[in-house]
């Protein structure tokens, strides 16, 4: 039987050729891409961020792991693309200016993706004017925005002013998330909705898209 726990552990260790071997015997019994991603790849980088507080793992631990996670997630990714029949709409995603975090960016891309969106992923330290001009020239139904600092959450905010600036914030509907954001912070820079973890953005996406 599958051992998601085994995943995280291996996620922990870094063991990128363990997490391949894993995640695909997890496929091959028929095991959620879903619940590989929650119990399995995130389950060990939430391990792997409680060292890094600890400080008994530091950046090349982290960044090891991280390698190790992406193994994984080469693996369910097209699964979950598969499982979207028709798109619901088009998210355009983006950790903002000034901050380099992925992974959870990653994962909320991925889980829209297998949620049936189909995701534009403008990567990290995304500039506000960046996202103006993919909005007008992707023209997403939603926006989503991701940050891990404390200091890159104005970043938020500057983005949806400049959306705003460019009269094109009423086209969009925009979504916040990141370890440091909280739905207040999502109340008061006017963003449309906070998403605490990869699997609730999916179901605040389809509550925005009505
Ligand atoms: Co950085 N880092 N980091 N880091 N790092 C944190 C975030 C930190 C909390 C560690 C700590 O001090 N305890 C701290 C931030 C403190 C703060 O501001 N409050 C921190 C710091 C300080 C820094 C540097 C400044 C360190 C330095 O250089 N002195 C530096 C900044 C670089 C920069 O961005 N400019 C830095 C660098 C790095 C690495 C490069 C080494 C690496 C990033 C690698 C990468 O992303 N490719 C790294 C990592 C890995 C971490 C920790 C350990 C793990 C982050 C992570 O990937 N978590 C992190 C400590 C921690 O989280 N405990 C830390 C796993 C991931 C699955 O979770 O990203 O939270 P997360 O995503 C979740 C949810 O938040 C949510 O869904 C995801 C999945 O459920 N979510 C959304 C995320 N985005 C969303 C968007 C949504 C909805 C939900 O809608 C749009």
């Amino acid at each position: 039987m599958a051992d998601l726990q085994a995943i995280a552990d291996a996620v922990i260790a870094g063991n990128r050729d363990e997490v391949a071997k894993l995640v695909q015997a997890a496929v091959d019994e028929g095991v959620s891409p879903a619940d590989i991603i929650n119990q399995g790849l995130i389950a060990g980088m939430s391990g792997v961020g409680v060292k890094f507080k600890a400080n008994e793992f530091y950046v090349p631990e982290v960044l090891i792991a991280a390698r190790a996670m992406h193994a994984g997630m080469d693996i369910v990714k097209p699964l979950l693309a598969e499982t979207g029949v028709q798109a619901k709409g088009t998210v355009l995603i983006g950790t903002v200016k000034g901050d380099l975090h992925d992974i959870g960016k990653n994962l909320v891309s991925m889980m829209l993706e297998g949620g049936g969106y189909d995701v534009v992923d403008l990567d990290v330290d995304v500039a506000p004017e960046a996202f103006v001009t993919a909005v007008n020239e992707k023209s997403p139904n939603l926006v989503a925005l991701s940050a891990l600092l404390t200091t890159t959450m104005p970043s938020m905010k500057d983005t949806i002013d400049a959306l705003a600036a460019a009269g094109v914030r009423d086209r969009v509907k925009i979504m916040i998330g990141g370890a440091p954001v909280t739905q207040e912070y999502a109340d008061e820079i006017g963003a449309d909705g906070y998403a605490p973890d990869a699997a609730s953005a999916v179901d605040l996406a389809n509550a925005l898209m009505g």
